[in-house]
Protein backbone atom coordinates (compact mmCIF):
# COMPACT_ATOMS: atom_id res chain seq x y z
CA UNK A 1 0.00 0.00 0.00
CA UNK A 2 1.43 3.45 -1.02
CA UNK A 3 2.00 5.89 1.86
CA UNK A 4 -0.69 9.03 1.95
CA UNK A 5 0.96 12.53 1.78
CA UNK A 6 -1.10 15.65 2.16
CA UNK A 7 0.77 18.98 1.59
CA UNK A 8 -0.50 22.55 0.41
CA UNK A 9 0.94 26.20 -0.30
CA UNK A 10 -0.71 29.32 0.00
CA UNK A 11 -2.01 31.39 -2.79
CA UNK A 12 -0.77 34.57 -0.91
CA UNK A 13 1.73 35.87 -3.61
CA UNK A 14 4.31 34.51 -6.36
CA UNK A 15 5.75 31.35 -5.82
CA UNK A 16 9.47 31.82 -4.87
CA UNK A 17 12.29 29.27 -5.61
CA UNK A 18 12.12 28.83 -1.07
CA UNK A 19 8.65 26.76 -1.74
CA UNK A 20 10.00 25.15 -4.75
CA UNK A 21 13.31 23.62 -3.30
CA UNK A 22 11.05 23.08 0.18
CA UNK A 23 8.44 21.93 -1.22
CA UNK A 24 7.51 21.54 -4.36
CA UNK A 25 10.51 19.81 -5.96
CA UNK A 26 10.09 17.34 -3.00
CA UNK A 27 6.50 16.60 -4.22
CA UNK A 28 7.39 16.17 -7.74
CA UNK A 29 10.10 13.38 -6.59
CA UNK A 30 7.94 11.67 -4.42
CA UNK A 31 4.78 11.75 -6.24
CA UNK A 32 5.27 8.03 -7.89
CA UNK A 33 5.74 6.29 -4.61
CA UNK A 34 3.16 7.72 -3.06
CA UNK A 35 -0.52 8.48 -2.97
CA UNK A 36 -0.79 12.09 -3.11
CA UNK A 37 -3.00 14.85 -2.15
CA UNK A 38 -1.52 18.70 -2.99
CA UNK A 39 -3.78 21.63 -2.24
CA UNK A 40 -4.18 25.53 -2.76
CA UNK A 41 -4.90 26.31 0.87
CA UNK A 42 -6.67 29.43 0.34
CA UNK A 43 -8.62 29.49 3.47
CA UNK A 44 -5.28 29.93 4.77
CA UNK A 45 -4.10 33.07 2.66
CA UNK A 46 -7.05 34.79 3.58
CA UNK A 47 -6.11 34.87 7.20
CA UNK A 48 -3.77 37.60 5.95
CA UNK A 49 -6.11 40.58 4.46
CA UNK A 50 -5.67 39.83 0.44
CA UNK A 51 -6.71 41.95 -2.49
CA UNK A 52 -9.87 39.67 -4.09
CA UNK A 53 -8.74 40.34 -7.59
CA UNK A 54 -4.87 39.02 -6.31
CA UNK A 55 -6.01 35.93 -4.72
CA UNK A 56 -8.33 34.72 -7.66
CA UNK A 57 -5.19 34.77 -9.87
CA UNK A 58 -2.61 33.77 -7.30
CA UNK A 59 -5.12 30.60 -7.03
CA UNK A 60 -4.91 29.55 -10.50
CA UNK A 61 -1.13 30.56 -10.51
CA UNK A 62 -0.54 28.62 -8.18
CA UNK A 63 -2.15 25.48 -9.40
CA UNK A 64 -0.76 26.26 -12.56
CA UNK A 65 2.96 26.25 -10.85
CA UNK A 66 2.03 22.27 -9.57
CA UNK A 67 1.77 21.23 -12.83
CA UNK A 68 4.69 23.08 -15.10
CA UNK A 69 6.78 21.72 -11.71
CA UNK A 70 6.07 18.52 -13.15
CA UNK A 71 2.87 17.30 -10.53
CA UNK A 72 1.03 14.67 -12.50
CA UNK A 73 -2.88 14.50 -11.44
CA UNK A 74 -2.47 10.42 -12.83
CA UNK A 75 -0.85 10.55 -9.64
CA UNK A 76 -1.46 13.62 -7.65
CA UNK A 77 -4.98 14.58 -6.61
CA UNK A 78 -4.67 18.31 -7.25
CA UNK A 79 -7.55 20.79 -5.20
CA UNK A 80 -8.56 23.66 -4.41
CA UNK A 81 -9.11 23.69 -0.23
CA UNK A 82 -12.11 25.53 -0.06
CA UNK A 83 -13.85 23.55 -2.55
CA UNK A 84 -14.04 20.77 -0.09
CA UNK A 85 -16.17 22.27 2.66
CA UNK A 86 -15.06 19.44 5.22
CA UNK A 87 -11.83 21.18 5.64
CA UNK A 88 -13.83 23.82 7.68
CA UNK A 89 -16.21 21.76 9.49
CA UNK A 90 -13.15 19.46 10.96
CA UNK A 91 -11.88 22.46 11.79
CA UNK A 92 -14.12 23.81 13.63
CA UNK A 93 -14.29 20.42 15.73
CA UNK A 94 -10.80 19.98 16.30
CA UNK A 95 -10.85 23.78 17.59
CA UNK A 96 -13.10 22.75 20.18
CA UNK A 97 -9.77 20.18 21.31
CA UNK A 98 -7.46 22.93 20.71
CA UNK A 99 -5.62 24.92 23.97
CA UNK A 100 -5.14 28.52 23.69
CA UNK A 101 -1.79 27.71 25.17
CA UNK A 102 -0.77 25.76 22.08
CA UNK A 103 -1.96 28.62 19.88
CA UNK A 104 -0.05 30.94 21.43
CA UNK A 105 2.95 29.65 21.45
CA UNK A 106 3.17 28.63 17.61
CA UNK A 107 5.81 30.91 16.45
CA UNK A 108 4.28 31.58 12.68
CA UNK A 109 1.28 33.46 14.37
CA UNK A 110 3.62 35.31 16.66
CA UNK A 111 5.85 36.27 13.48
CA UNK A 112 2.33 37.11 12.11
CA UNK A 113 0.24 38.70 14.27
CA UNK A 114 3.80 41.14 15.01
CA UNK A 115 2.36 44.71 16.46
CA UNK A 116 -0.80 44.36 15.31
CA UNK A 117 -2.14 44.07 18.99
CA UNK A 118 -5.24 43.16 20.09
CA UNK A 119 -6.43 44.02 16.06
CA UNK A 120 -4.93 40.48 15.07
CA UNK A 121 -7.41 38.42 13.24
CA UNK A 122 -8.70 35.48 15.01
CA UNK A 123 -8.12 33.69 11.68
CA UNK A 124 -4.12 33.93 12.34
CA UNK A 125 -4.94 32.31 15.96
CA UNK A 126 -6.79 29.50 15.16
CA UNK A 127 -4.85 28.69 11.54
CA UNK A 128 -3.10 25.80 13.01
CA UNK A 129 -6.25 23.71 13.53
CA UNK A 130 -7.56 24.45 9.81
CA UNK A 131 -4.02 23.17 8.71
CA UNK A 132 -4.75 19.88 11.15
CA UNK A 133 -7.86 19.51 9.85
CA UNK A 134 -6.70 19.41 6.09
CA UNK A 135 -4.11 16.73 7.32
CA UNK A 136 -6.24 14.93 9.29
CA UNK A 137 -9.13 14.78 6.91
CA UNK A 138 -7.44 12.30 4.55
CA UNK A 139 -5.31 9.74 6.69
CA UNK A 140 -2.33 11.12 5.79
CA UNK A 141 1.06 9.85 6.90
CA UNK A 142 3.85 11.99 5.87
CA UNK A 143 3.92 15.48 5.11
CA UNK A 144 6.46 16.96 3.15
CA UNK A 145 6.89 20.71 3.91
CA UNK A 146 9.66 23.45 4.79
CA UNK A 147 10.91 23.80 8.66
CA UNK A 148 8.54 26.40 9.37
CA UNK A 149 5.83 24.02 9.16
CA UNK A 150 6.86 21.45 11.61
CA UNK A 151 5.75 23.42 14.62
CA UNK A 152 2.26 22.98 13.00
CA UNK A 153 2.60 19.33 12.77
CA UNK A 154 3.99 18.11 16.04
CA UNK A 155 0.34 19.89 17.06
CA UNK A 156 -1.46 18.57 14.24
CA UNK A 157 -0.24 14.95 15.61
CA UNK A 158 -1.05 16.39 19.30
CA UNK A 159 -4.65 16.89 18.34
CA UNK A 160 -5.01 13.52 16.60
CA UNK A 161 -3.57 11.64 19.92
CA UNK A 162 -5.98 13.43 21.35
CA UNK A 163 -9.14 13.22 19.75
CA UNK A 164 -8.06 9.82 19.72
CA UNK A 165 -7.71 9.10 23.39
CA UNK A 166 -10.63 10.89 23.66
CA UNK A 167 -13.27 9.55 21.29
CA UNK A 168 -11.49 6.28 20.18
CA UNK A 169 -9.24 5.63 17.12
CA UNK A 170 -9.85 7.66 14.64
CA UNK A 171 -7.02 9.35 12.89
CA UNK A 172 -3.60 8.26 11.46
CA UNK A 173 -0.97 10.23 13.62
CA UNK A 174 1.44 12.09 10.57
CA UNK A 175 4.88 12.57 10.17
CA UNK A 176 6.76 15.62 8.85
CA UNK A 177 8.67 15.37 6.30
CA UNK A 178 11.36 17.85 6.13
CA UNK A 179 14.28 17.79 3.50
CA UNK A 180 18.09 17.78 4.90
CA UNK A 181 19.17 20.59 2.44
CA UNK A 182 17.05 23.48 1.30
CA UNK A 183 14.16 23.35 4.03
CA UNK A 184 15.13 26.94 5.33
CA UNK A 185 15.92 29.02 2.02
CA UNK A 186 17.00 32.01 3.30
CA UNK A 187 15.94 36.16 2.04
CA UNK A 188 18.25 37.12 -0.53
CA UNK A 189 18.67 40.53 1.12
CA UNK A 190 18.65 39.48 4.65
CA UNK A 191 19.93 35.29 5.50
CA UNK A 192 18.57 35.68 9.03
CA UNK A 193 15.17 35.54 7.56
CA UNK A 194 13.34 33.03 5.88
CA UNK A 195 12.65 33.84 1.95
CA UNK A 196 9.05 34.53 2.14
CA UNK A 197 6.05 35.24 -0.71
CA UNK A 198 4.63 37.82 1.90
CA UNK A 199 7.74 39.84 1.56
CA UNK A 200 7.07 43.60 0.25
CA UNK A 201 10.36 43.26 -1.52
CA UNK A 202 10.90 41.16 -4.67
CA UNK A 203 14.30 41.51 -4.71
CA UNK A 204 14.50 39.45 -1.63
CA UNK A 205 12.78 36.34 -3.07
CA UNK A 206 13.04 35.09 -6.96
CA UNK A 207 9.87 33.69 -8.39
CA UNK A 208 9.41 30.85 -10.23
CA UNK A 209 8.26 32.97 -13.28
CA UNK A 210 11.13 35.82 -13.21
CA UNK A 211 12.54 36.42 -16.48
CA UNK A 212 16.46 35.87 -17.02
CA UNK A 213 17.19 39.32 -16.32
CA UNK A 214 15.66 39.74 -13.00
CA UNK A 215 17.16 37.22 -12.04
CA UNK A 216 20.71 37.95 -12.89
CA UNK A 217 20.08 41.24 -11.28
CA UNK A 218 18.61 39.60 -8.22
CA UNK A 219 21.81 37.21 -7.76
CA UNK A 220 23.49 40.43 -8.57
CA UNK A 221 22.48 42.15 -5.46
CA UNK A 222 22.13 39.32 -3.16
CA UNK A 223 23.69 40.27 0.21
CA UNK A 224 26.99 38.37 0.92
CA UNK A 225 28.86 37.94 3.77
CA UNK A 226 32.04 39.24 5.16
CA UNK A 227 35.44 37.79 3.36
CA UNK A 228 35.45 36.67 0.28
CA UNK A 229 36.01 32.58 0.36
CA UNK A 230 33.02 30.53 -1.42
CA UNK A 231 32.44 28.49 1.78
CA UNK A 232 29.85 26.86 3.32
CA UNK A 233 29.47 27.81 7.03
CA UNK A 234 27.68 28.57 10.05
CA UNK A 235 29.58 32.06 10.14
CA UNK A 236 28.95 32.68 6.51
CA UNK A 237 24.92 32.20 6.53
CA UNK A 238 24.59 34.33 2.58
CA UNK A 239 27.02 31.91 0.94
CA UNK A 240 25.63 29.28 2.73
CA UNK A 241 22.43 30.18 1.01
CA UNK A 242 23.63 31.01 -2.49
CA UNK A 243 25.08 27.30 -2.04
CA UNK A 244 22.30 25.32 -1.13
CA UNK A 245 20.14 27.00 -3.84
CA UNK A 246 22.82 26.13 -6.30
CA UNK A 247 23.53 22.78 -5.53
CA UNK A 248 20.25 22.11 -5.49
CA UNK A 249 19.45 23.81 -8.30
CA UNK A 250 22.26 22.09 -10.10
CA UNK A 251 22.67 18.81 -8.79
CA UNK A 252 26.06 19.43 -8.24
CA UNK A 253 27.36 18.14 -4.40
CA UNK A 254 28.43 21.66 -2.21
CA UNK A 255 31.88 20.24 -1.34
CA UNK A 256 32.33 20.10 -5.19
CA UNK A 257 31.20 24.00 -5.75
CA UNK A 258 33.60 25.04 -2.64
CA UNK A 259 36.52 23.47 -4.50
CA UNK A 260 35.47 24.47 -7.50
CA UNK A 261 35.36 28.18 -6.21
CA UNK A 262 38.11 28.59 -4.48
CA UNK A 263 40.05 31.86 -5.12
CA UNK A 264 37.49 32.54 -7.42
CA UNK A 265 35.21 36.06 -6.85
CA UNK A 266 31.99 36.55 -5.83
CA UNK A 267 31.23 37.73 -9.27
CA UNK A 268 31.94 35.04 -11.17
CA UNK A 269 30.01 33.07 -8.51
CA UNK A 270 27.02 34.98 -8.72
CA UNK A 271 27.15 35.22 -12.62
CA UNK A 272 27.36 30.68 -12.59
CA UNK A 273 24.42 30.53 -9.93
CA UNK A 274 22.34 33.08 -11.94
CA UNK A 275 22.58 31.07 -15.18
CA UNK A 276 21.99 27.41 -13.44
CA UNK A 277 19.02 28.94 -11.59
CA UNK A 278 18.04 30.39 -15.06
CA UNK A 279 18.41 27.09 -17.00
CA UNK A 280 17.25 24.98 -14.07
CA UNK A 281 13.53 26.98 -14.32
CA UNK A 282 13.53 27.47 -18.47
CA UNK A 283 11.53 23.90 -19.30
CA UNK A 284 9.00 24.95 -15.80
CA UNK A 285 8.81 28.43 -17.53
CA UNK A 286 7.85 27.08 -20.76
CA UNK A 287 5.41 24.85 -19.52
CA UNK A 288 3.75 27.13 -17.44
CA UNK A 289 2.97 29.33 -20.21
CA UNK A 290 1.65 26.74 -22.61
CA UNK A 291 -0.78 26.04 -19.32
CA UNK A 292 -4.78 26.64 -19.99
CA UNK A 293 -7.14 27.86 -17.24
CA UNK A 294 -10.35 25.97 -18.41
CA UNK A 295 -7.83 22.89 -18.61
CA UNK A 296 -6.53 23.79 -15.21
CA UNK A 297 -9.68 24.62 -13.59
CA UNK A 298 -10.77 21.03 -14.97
CA UNK A 299 -8.18 19.30 -13.24
CA UNK A 300 -9.04 21.07 -10.14
CA UNK A 301 -12.58 19.64 -9.92
CA UNK A 302 -11.59 16.67 -10.71
CA UNK A 303 -9.47 16.77 -8.12
CA UNK A 304 -12.02 18.16 -5.58
CA UNK A 305 -14.44 15.94 -6.58
CA UNK A 306 -12.18 12.95 -5.63
CA UNK A 307 -10.74 14.41 -2.01
CA UNK A 308 -14.78 15.16 -1.21
CA UNK A 309 -15.04 11.34 -1.01
CA UNK A 310 -12.48 10.60 1.60
CA UNK A 311 -13.33 13.59 3.69
CA UNK A 312 -16.79 13.47 3.90
CA UNK A 313 -16.33 9.78 5.52
CA UNK A 314 -13.91 11.41 7.87
CA UNK A 315 -16.04 13.76 9.01
CA UNK A 316 -19.19 11.36 9.37
CA UNK A 317 -17.11 9.41 11.67
CA UNK A 318 -15.67 12.13 13.73
CA UNK A 319 -19.29 13.56 14.20
CA UNK A 320 -20.32 10.06 15.39
CA UNK A 321 -17.53 9.55 17.47
CA UNK A 322 -18.17 12.69 19.20
CA UNK A 323 -21.96 12.14 19.58
CA UNK A 324 -23.26 14.28 17.00
CA UNK A 325 -26.03 13.13 15.49
CA UNK A 326 -25.43 12.77 11.30
CA UNK A 327 -28.14 13.39 8.92
P1 LIG B 1 3.87 33.51 3.32
O1 LIG B 1 5.01 34.46 3.23
O2 LIG B 1 2.61 33.98 2.64
O3 LIG B 1 3.63 32.97 4.70
P2 LIG B 1 5.57 31.41 2.42
O4 LIG B 1 6.48 31.92 1.38
O5 LIG B 1 6.11 31.22 3.79
O6 LIG B 1 4.27 32.29 2.44
P3 LIG B 1 3.85 29.09 2.45
O7 LIG B 1 2.66 29.04 1.59
O8 LIG B 1 3.65 29.44 3.89
O9 LIG B 1 4.97 30.06 1.86
O10 LIG B 1 4.62 27.72 2.37
C1 LIG B 1 4.48 26.76 1.35
C2 LIG B 1 5.52 25.67 1.51
O11 LIG B 1 6.81 26.20 1.22
C3 LIG B 1 5.60 25.09 2.92
O12 LIG B 1 5.91 23.71 2.83
C4 LIG B 1 6.75 25.83 3.52
O13 LIG B 1 7.36 25.10 4.56
C5 LIG B 1 7.68 25.97 2.32
N1 LIG B 1 8.53 27.14 2.44
C6 LIG B 1 8.12 28.42 2.59
N2 LIG B 1 9.18 29.24 2.65
C7 LIG B 1 10.28 28.44 2.54
C8 LIG B 1 11.68 28.71 2.52
N3 LIG B 1 12.12 29.94 2.64
N4 LIG B 1 12.52 27.67 2.39
C9 LIG B 1 12.06 26.41 2.26
N5 LIG B 1 10.75 26.09 2.27
C10 LIG B 1 9.87 27.09 2.40
N1 LIG C 1 0.60 26.28 6.71
C1 LIG C 1 1.26 25.82 5.53
C2 LIG C 1 0.34 25.58 4.39
C3 LIG C 1 -0.55 24.45 4.72
C4 LIG C 1 -0.17 23.08 4.78
C5 LIG C 1 -1.36 22.39 5.12
C6 LIG C 1 1.03 22.40 4.59
C7 LIG C 1 -1.87 24.52 5.00
N2 LIG C 1 -2.35 23.28 5.25
C8 LIG C 1 -1.35 21.00 5.30
C9 LIG C 1 1.01 21.01 4.77
C10 LIG C 1 -0.15 20.34 5.13
C11 LIG C 1 2.30 26.84 5.13
O1 LIG C 1 3.15 26.52 4.42
N3 LIG C 1 2.22 28.05 5.56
Amino acid sequence: MKKVVFSGIQPSGVIHIGNYLGAIQRWVRLQHETFNYFCIVDLHAITVRQDPEALRANTINLAKTYLAAGLDPQHCILFIQSHVKEHTELAWLLGTLTYMGELSRMTQFKDKSGTKGENVGVGLFTYPTLMAADILLYRTQLVPVGEDQKQHIELTRDLAIRFNNAFGETFVVPEPLIGQVGARIMSLGDPTRKMSKSDPRPAHYIALTDTPDVIRKKINRAVTDSGSEILYHEEKPALSNLLTIYHLMSGIPISELEERYRGVGYAQFKRDLADVIIEHLRPFQERYEGLDDAEVIRILREGASRARVVAEQTVRQVKERMGIVVE
